[in-house]
Order: C-alpha cells, then sequence, then structure tokens
C-alpha cells in the first residue's frame, strides 16, 4: 500500500485504471492487413499483458532513473504499447517523427542522450551506427508486421508488472518542437501536464464510457506527435474506448469506416481529402458524435463544406507541444455554440490572456500576443533553462507566439503567428532550420523561406534563393539535393531564384512581401 500523502501519479496507472471490466472486449481494431493477411485486434488484457512484458523488459535492462527511450518507428499497435510500457515502467518517452533524416536524428539523440533507441529494422545500421556513438546502451528494432528485437526479448518477459510509482511533475515524455532561431528544443511533459490535460478533455469532450453506450475512435493520425499520442490515444484509452486503427490515412478507407465509429480527430489536411471523396455524405457519417479538428487553422470554407455535406459541425480546437490543448470549440450545447474560424474559449483549467508588445491586457477584440498558464503547461525545455526563461513572462505566463483576439464569449479567433513558423499538412516547419540546409549548398549566397497558401496541406513551404555572383542555381537541382537530407514534409515544394531579397531599412528580409509575391505559387 502507498502511504496516502503519495498516490501513484503515474499517467498509465490512470489510463489502466479506466480499461473496462470486460478485458477480453476489443480495445483496438486494426483496419489494414498484415502481410500475412490477418487484420490484428487486440483486446484491453492483450494490452495490458503486452505493456507489462515490454515494461519488464525494460526494467530489467537496470536503465538509470529518468533514461530516456527513443522511439523511431512506423505506427503500429505495438508502437503504442511500448509508449505505455515506458510509462508504466516510469521511464521517459522521446517519440521521433518517422521523416526524421540522419542529420536530425543525430542531433536529437546527441542531445536528448538516450539509455534505449528503438528503430525500425530497415534503418538499424545507421540508427545503431549514430546512437552508440552518442552512448546509448541498447538498440532495439520494432516494425509494423509484429516483428523486431524488442518483441523478441520482451517475449520472455513476464505479462505480471507493477506500475513504477511517480509523482504528477516527474518526467513523462520529451517532444522535440523546433525554433524559430537556433537547434530543436526538447519539451518536457510530465505525467501531470499529461494526465490532467487528459481528464479536462475528457470531460469537456463528453467522452462516453462503455456503459454510457461508449464511443469508438477512428485514429488515423501519426503518434509521434501531441495530436494522435496523446489528444488521441490517451482520449480513448482514459475511456475505455475501442479504437479503429489505421497505419496510415486513407480518405476513402476511413469513410468507409466512419458509419462503426463516433469520433474521429484529424488536422485539418485530412478533412479536405474526404471531402474530395464523393463517398463522403450524411449516411457515412450518421452514428459519428464527434469530428474535432486541431495542429493547424481550419479554413471556414472546409468547416462550411463539412457542415454541408456531413450535417456534423467540426469541433475545432487549439493547442502546442509545450501546454497540449488549450482551447476548445464546445462539444455540449450546454457550454455554447462551436463558431468557424475559432478555437473556441480556454479549456476549463486552462487561463488564456492576450497582450500587447508592452504586455498590457488587450481588450475585448483587440489583437495581441496569445500567453496561457495552466496544469497542462509543460515543465520548461530540457537542458536549456535559458530558453525556458525567454519563453515565459516576468509573471509567469507561458508565450504561444500565436497572435490572437478574445471575443466577448471568450472565444480565441488565432489571426497569425508572432514565431517564423510554417505549418504544413500538420507538420511544423521552422524557416531557419531550412534555410541552414540551403545556404550550405554550393552556389547559394542565401535564402528565405515562407508558407504560401496550399490547398491540400493548408501552407505549402518556398524557398526564395539569391546565387552566389557567377553561379548557377537550379531549383529542381536544390530540391534534388535536399531529398534524404531533411524530413520530407519540410523539403520546399517550390524553388525561385532571384536576384536579391527584399530587405527593409535594418536590413531585414522582408517575407511578408515575399509571401505576398509568391501568394498563387500553389493554387
Ligand atoms: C507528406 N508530405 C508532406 C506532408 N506529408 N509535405 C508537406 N507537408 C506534409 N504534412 C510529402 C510527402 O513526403 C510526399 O512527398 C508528398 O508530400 C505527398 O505525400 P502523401 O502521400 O500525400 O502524404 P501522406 O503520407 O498522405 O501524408 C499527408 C498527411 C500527413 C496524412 C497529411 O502529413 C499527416 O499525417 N499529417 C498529420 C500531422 C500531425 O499529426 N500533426 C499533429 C502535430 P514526395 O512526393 O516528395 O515524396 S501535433 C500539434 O500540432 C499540436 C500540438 C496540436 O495542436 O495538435
Ligand atoms: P506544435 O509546435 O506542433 O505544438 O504546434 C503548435 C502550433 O500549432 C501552435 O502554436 C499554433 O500555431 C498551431 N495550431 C495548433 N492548433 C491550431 C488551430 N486549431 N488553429 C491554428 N493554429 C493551430
Amino acid at each position: 500500500m502507498l502511504p496516502p500523502a503519495m498516490p501513484n501519479a503515474n499517467l498509465f496507472a490512470a489510463l489502466r485504471a479506466a480499461f473496462p471490466e470486460d478485458l477480453d472486449a476489443c480495445a483496438i481494431e486494426c483496419a489494414e492487413a498484415l502481410p500475412d493477411g490477418s487484420t490484428p485486434r487486440y483486446s484491453w488484457r492483450d494490452i495490458d499483458r503486452g505493456t507489462a512484458m515490454m515494461a519488464n523488459l525494460l526494467s530489467s535492462l537496470e536503465l538509470p532513473k529518468g533514461s530516456r527511450i527513443a522511439v523511431q518507428t512506423e505506427k503500429s499497435v505495438e508502437a503504442l504499447m511500448l509508449y505505455l510500457a515506458v510509462l508504466r515502467a516510469g521511464y521517459v518517452v522521446l517519440p521521433l517523427n518517422t521523416a526524421y533524416q540522419a542529420s536530425e536524428l543525430e542531433y536529437f539523440i546527441a542531445n536528448a542522450g538516450p539509455a534505449v533507441v528503438v528503430c525500425s529494422g530497415q534503418h538499424f545500421g545507421w540508427v545503431s551506427k549514430l546512437a552508440f556513438v552518442a552512448g546509448t546502451s541498447y538498440v532495439f528494432t520494432l516494425n509494423d508486421d509484429r516483428t523486431g528485437s524488442l518483441l523478441e526479448r520482451a517475449a520472455h518477459c513476464s505479462d505480471q508488472h507493477v506500475v513504477a510509482v511517480k509523482r504528477a511533475d516527474e518526467l513523462a515524455a520529451i517532444l522535440y518542437t523546433s525554433g524559430t532561431t537556433g537547434r530543436s528544443k526538447g519539451v518536457m511533459l510530465s505525467h501531470g501536464n499529461l494526465l490532467s490535460n487528459a481528464l479536462t478533455l475528457k470531460s469537456y469532450w463528453g467522452w462516453r464510457t462503455p456503459a454510457e453506450g461508449g464511443d469508438v475512435l477512428i485514429h488515423a493520425l501519426p503518434i509521434f506527435h501531441v495530436h494522435g499520442l496523446f489528444v488521441a490515444c490517451h482520449g480513448a484509452l482514459l475511456n475505455g474506448s475501442k479504437m479503429i486503427w489505421f497505419g496510415k490515412f486513407e480518405p476513402q478507407a476511413v469513410i468507409r469506416r466512419l458509419p462503426e465509429a463516433t469520433v474521429f480527430m484529424g488536422v485539418p489536411t485530412l478533412y479536405v481529402r474526404m471531402l474530395a471523396e464523393p463517398a463522403l455524405d450524411r449516411e457515412a457519417c450518421r452514428p459519428m458524435r464527434l469530428f474535432i479538428s486541431g495542429s493547424a487553422p481550419l479554413l471556414i470554407d472546409t468547416f462550411k463544406d463539412w457542415q454541408t455535406r456531413t450535417g456534423h459541425t467540426i469541433l475545432e480546437r487549439y493547442g502546442m507541444s509545450e501546454t497540449l490543448m488549450l482551447t476548445s470549440n464546445p462539444c455540449k450545447p450546454e457550454n455554447g455554440e462551436r463558431v468557424g474560424g475559432t478555437v473556441g474559449p480556454a479549456l476549463p483549467g486552462v487561463q488564456v490572456r492576450i497582450v500587447d508588445d508592452q504586455g498590457r491586457a488587450c481588450a475585448t477584440d483587440e489583437i495581441g500576443h496569445i500567453q496561457v498558464k495552466g496544469p497542462n503547461v509543460f515543465n520548461g525545455y530540457w537542458r536549456m533553462p535559458e530558453k525556458t526563461r525567454e519563453e515565459f513572462s516576468a509573471d509567469g505566463w507561458f508565450k504561444t507566439g500565436d497572435v490572437g483576439q478574445c471575443d466577448a464569449k471568450n472565444y480565441v479567433r488565432i489571426v497569425g503567428r508572432s514565431k517564423d513558423l510554417i505549418i504544413s499538412g500538420g507538420y511544423n516547419v521552422y524557416p531557419a532550420e531550412v534555410e541552414g540546409y540551403l545556404n550550405e549548398l554550393a552556389g547559394v549566397a542565401e535564402s528565405a523561406v515562407i508558407g504560401v497558401p496550399h490547398p491540400d496541406f493548408g501552407e505549402g513551404v518556398v524557398a526564395v534563393l539569391v546565387a552566389r555572383t557567377g553561379a548557377h542555381v537550379d531549383g529542381s537541382a536544390v530540391m534534388a539535393q535536399l531529398k534524404g537530407r531533411i524530413a520530407n514534409f519540410k523539403q520546399p515544394k517550390r524553388v525561385f531564384v532571384v536576384a536579391e531579397l527584399p530587405r527593409n531599412t535594418m536590413g531585414k528580409v522582408q517575407k511578408n512581401l515575399l509571401r505576398e509575391q509568391y501568394k498563387a505559387a500553389f493554387i
């Protein structure tokens, strides 16, 4: 028995406690077939046993307290179980986008110093080489067809495991997010951050437990970012809800499964792609209760088209890696209506304020900087106390870098960003990072990377380059050279070579002029 003053705040303990009584009920049903033709189903018991075995494997390695476990694997239920097992064993998970290339991964591994790295078998050669150089003790493989050394080793471990005891302020996960300048920063999220946000969303979005008729979530997002891993998986797990699991988002396949589901979460690109399918209609969406959008602005046209085609009003919400979910349009009518073009009011327990350049509170509808506070706000950037200090106001509010306004009903509208960030298909691209790669290419004197409207990805990455004197720079050759060097979603989809970049009197590149000039690059 734990002393009452020290309850176990391990997030896994809360998720496990929410599993339904019938452990043999289906927890996750895979939508796609494995290479052997089977479409696996996982019961709650399978999740409990699988996470126990993986947690026992991790515990058997006798890793130092607080060890980081870095994971770069294709999406699979086993990869989700690995995430849960890391929590269960009391270590810190470091999920990595599968699109990251060697130079990007090298930085994350050197910076976070993980004791264990798990990667897909096809990348074992180069990943293990750079991990061992950085001091990692173990490198396991995990593939999306239920193979790999992690599962082979875990198969020999007991399926009984006592959840590690954690305080709410202890670290559960590190998510890397790029910076406006310099290299990526590791966002440190605690068990308390993750659980408080998940509990808030459970209540605000009215998740229905199996006893209340149950919800079924279609899970079609990647599981290395906040949206797919925390918002979606925690939502379903904390509610004992079944998930229909897609390894990859395919609009037609998702639409076919909507009649069996009640909740769907997506970035705006997913909604745009489903709207392009004639099969999307009211009948396909009939049993659905809730469509949620986030991670990037949902265009008002998409919001309206969805309403017309399906009869459902998308609920748009707003969050960040550093803060998890901050605001949400209402789910229940008693909390108000869902207003397109807004991200709704602050979630219960979260404080949001809009301030001017001097830090003074803005009036209703006045545009300013969005700052936030709450139990969901992160502990700081991994080993970067200076950067952490810079991102908080003197009175302890986190500066989101987003620009917005708040109306009389406290609904927040995001109107722009003060940070130089592009969001493409829900993934963040920091221009400074891409410019760094471009400027290293032979013949390139300087570059400016901007985001302009893109019909599919919301914003598309465009590079504007100046060639060195006497050098000839070819746009398609530049694109080819970047392939394999940086993640595909960061690569410019169009490159323009110009004589000079527009600058203001201070010598700063005027990206607003470039955005205006190239605004039709994708339309
Ligand atoms: C793929 N490509 C992209 C993107 N994804 N390019 C720009 N932006 C992207 N997001 C590239 C591919 O590499 C390929 O390039 C070409 O575009 C076409 O690929 P396609 O097959 O269409 O892509 P896909 O595999 O279908 O992926 C599109 C996608 C995916 C399903 C929209 O990007 C996705 O799952 N996005 C979700 C991101 C997400 O979960 N964000 C949440 C962050 P080539 O032809 O050159 O090879 S969490 C967050 O922001 C917070 C805190 C929050 O609020 O939620
Ligand atoms: P990330 O760094 O991946 O955590 O991305 C966080 C950023 O995504 C926020 O600071 C916003 O700029 C953006 N974002 C998230 N949700 C929304 C939304 N619903 N509307 C507009 N921007 C959003």
